[in-house]
């Protein structure tokens, strides 16, 4: 004789609406106590809910992507009589098997770190447990890039993980992450006065991740100039105050056009390193991101084939997209595809900063506040408007000679931008 047990989701604290990150049984799958049935994940931490019954499975009740509660319904299992009297006891003690924070944790021991992150969706496919994530996270190996493990149904361990740093080692293949530097001692801040924490959002942990990630891997250099835009501002203005306006045209418009002209005369503003750092891949389209500051972090939409686009569809394209951006309503497709990108704080203020490589881009150019400065014109000094720029690049594309001339190209265009239109 058998009997069907229902399986259903833990006290799991006080949150709710849970992403299913992983289902690891299906339909006629005999499973053991303690065997994984699903994977939880939250903004903070991932954990395995495991069986606490061993038998057949007879119904799986949720899959990949739903949102659970505690009492979620998770599998129905078929138990024997002799198993259901044994398992009675472990039910009553349903506990999630592993809460791990799932942040970064870079180890003093870790691999030199070398590569770029891939894109952040890739990194939910993989299939492994927390523990096993976290050891590779350890490794600072991104798991994303083991195709397949040994496991069941190719689930990932921690041979595989192994595997692929000693395949790293041997091969020459990079890993990412893992800074191999001493971490920061945090202090009980308590000590001091009165503290508040408030967890990062998901954007900022990952602009964070990727961040540090260029910051390591790229040896960057950031040349800063001003260039004279009195002529621009006064058509740009002109522009707003005409008839029928109804779109808002910013210096940024013109920056994006300029950037792109000067990228066409400088390809290698528009190409990638390869990731075996031996070849540069040039494209043969251009697309401009926009660095758009939201109440949950940095976002970059991408513009794309700005060379072909005016003025006009630029403006309404940048307000459009920012305006989704605020709203958190961007789509990843929406963030990709960029081929370089500007950051622009001349909105707030500054006279200079050093903007970080969007990697992997292989340049970035970072505009600040202008202001009416005296400019010798040869006989006397003349109020002129000077827009500070900054051009961070890689210099393992880039050399210093090149990033001068292509900040002279795109003061150039800015300079007068009926230059734009030749
Ligand atoms: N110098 C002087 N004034 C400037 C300027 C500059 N360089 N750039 C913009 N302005 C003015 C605009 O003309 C506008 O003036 P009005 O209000 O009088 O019309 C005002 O500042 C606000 O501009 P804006 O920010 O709305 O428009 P924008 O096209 O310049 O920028 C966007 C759009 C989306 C890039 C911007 O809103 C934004 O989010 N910037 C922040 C980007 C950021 O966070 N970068 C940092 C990344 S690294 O951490």
């Amino acid at each position: 004789m058998s009997t069907t047990f229902e399986i259903k989701v833990p006290d799991i604290g006080n949150v709710h609406d849970v992403d299913v990150v992983a289902v690891e049984v299906q339909t006629g799958d005999v499973v053991e106590i303690d065997q994984t049935l699903i994977t939880l994940e939250t903004d903070k931490a991932s954990m395995d809910v495991p069986s606490t019954v061993a038998g057949t499975v007879q119904q799986v009740h949720l899959k990949v992507g739903d949102k659970v509660n505690e009492g979620s319904l998770i599998v129905t299992v078929l138990v024997s009589e002799e198993a259901v009297a044994e398992s009675s006891t472990v039910v009553e003690s349903t506990t999630v098997e592993e809460v791990k924070v799932i942040e970064p944790a870079p180890k003093p021991s870790a691999p030199e770190p070398v590569e770029v992150s891939v894109p952040v969706a890739l990194k939910s496919k993989a299939h492994a447990s927390p523990a096993v994530r976290l050891f590779a996270r350890e490794l600072g190996v991104d798991i994303s890039q083991i195709a397949q493990g040994n496991g069941r149904k190719g689930r990932i361990l921690k041979d595989d993980v192994k595997a692929y740093v000693k395949k790293a080692m041997t091969e020459g293949i990079t890993v990412t992450g893992g800074s191999g530097i001493p971490k920061i001692s945090v202090p009980d801040f308590s000590a001091f006065g009165e503290i508040e924490v408030q967890p990062l959002s998901k954007i900022n942990r990952i602009t964070g991740q990727h961040m540090t990630s260029v910051w390591l891997n790229l040896p960057m250099v950031t040349y800063h100039d001003e260039v004279d835009i009195t002529d621009m501002e006064d058509f740009r203005v002109s522009l707003n105050s005409g008839r029928n306006n109804t779109l808002k045209y910013t210096g940024l418009l013109f920056i994006m056009k300029a950037l792109s002209a000067a990228m066409q005369q400088f390809p290698r503003f528009n190409s990638s390193l390869s990731s075996d750092g031996q070849s540069l891949i040039f494209k043969k389209y251009l697309n401009i991101g926009i660095a758009v500051d939201t109440p949950n972090g940095l976002v970059v939409p991408v513009l794309r084939d700005v060379p072909n686009k005016s003025i006009k569809q630029l403006a309404i394209e940048i307000a459009e997209k920012s305006e989704k951006a605020r709203a958190g309503k961007l789509t990843a497709a929406e963030m990709q595809g960029g081929c370089m990108s500007i950051s622009s704080l001349g909105g707030i203020g500054g006279k200079a900063f050093t903007p970080i490589v969007n990697a992997p881009e292989v340049a970035i150019l970072g505009v600040t506040k202008s202001s009416i400065q005296p400019v010798w014109n040869g006989k006397e000094f003349e109020p002129r408007l000077m827009l500070p720029l900054d051009l961070t690049y890689d210099h393992r594309v880039i050399d210093g000679a090149e990033g001068a001339r292509f900040m002279e190209a795109l003061k150039y265009y800015l300079g007068d931008v009926r230059r734009l239109l030749v």
